[in-house]
């Protein structure tokens, strides 16, 4: 009998990795990424890019919810939870407070609150999702859910060196553990410094391509592509490219780290 004949590999499939992961950073590109399914969603699955197990001290992953999925039943896990619409429709509902959220839409959902998803329209929806436990300030109150829209959240531009940044949640709210922030870059441009810092990153690429420094490599990223970057981690970012580029930010801060 003649040997089975493989199917064919797609170019560039071997030998050319650019998933990466050491003790204190992470790159990877979504074609690597598997679903985990979970007993409390229904025809959806998170795909999971970093959690504890990698050395973070939160986690992130992509939701992916088919029309009609999201949580089985209300949710009371004690975390809080951050979502980011990337494509199609979501509905959330956090303690009273409920809306459908459309690509670029965000929720932030407190500790504590009862809380439910579902893809209420007919396309997929894909999110960015990040969890993890909420760090009290002392005599300040804990946040409320949070809705709004990268649409409707001001650009702040830095200086004339072509970066701008939307603080999604807020800048310097001690009531806050965590800020979500869209960076971005016009062509060509470059951050003042390479920065080194106790503050952990987790980033999605939402357009464009750049070069991102992590300790002492740099790495072409491009949409999609999700980075953990540890405390402490050198990082700079080059946008390369003929148009601009921009990444949505986890960065954990306003707490003490001792
Ligand atoms: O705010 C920040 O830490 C941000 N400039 N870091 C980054 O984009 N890698
Ligand atoms: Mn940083």
């Amino acid at each position: 009998m003649p040997a089975p004949v493989p199917p064919p590999v797609p170019p560039g499939v071997i030998g050319h990795n650019r998933s990466l992961v050491t003790r204190n950073y992470a790159v990877l590109p979504p074609e690597g990424m598997f679903p985990s399914v979970l007993p409390w969603l229904t025809k959806a699955a998170v795909f999971y890019q970093t959690s504890p197990v990698m050395g973070a001290r939160f986690a992130q992953g992509r939701l992916e919810a088919e029309p009609g999925g999201g949580t089985t039943a209300p949710r009371q896990d004690g975390l809080e939870h951050f979502l980011y619409i990337l494509a199609g429709t979501l509905d959330v509902a956090a303690d009273s407070s409920s809306t459908t959220l459309e690509a670029g839409g965000f929720a932030y959902i407190p500790a504590g609150a009862t809380w439910s998803l579902r893809n209420g329209g007919t396309e997929l929806t894909r999110a960015v999702w990040i969890t993890r436990p909420y760090v009290p300030a002392e005599g300040v109150a804990p946040p409320e859910p949070r809705f709004g829209s990268r649409d409707t959240t001001p650009v702040t531009r830095v200086d004339d060196s072509g970066r701008w940044r939307q603080y999604l949640l807020g800048t310097l709210d001690m009531s806050m553990d965590f800020e979500m922030n869209i960076m971005g870059f016009d062509r060509g441009t470059h951050f003042h410094c390479v920065e080194t810092h106790i503050f952990e990153h987790g980033l999605v690429m939402l357009e464009g391509q750049g070069l991102q420094l992590l300790d002492r490599d740099w790495h072409e990223i491009w949409e999609g592509d999700f980075v953990w970057m540890g405390s402490f981690v050198p990082q700079q970012f080059y946008c390369t490219g003929w148009g601009g580029a921009a990444y949505l930010l986890y960065k954990d801060v306003n707490r003490e780290v001792v």
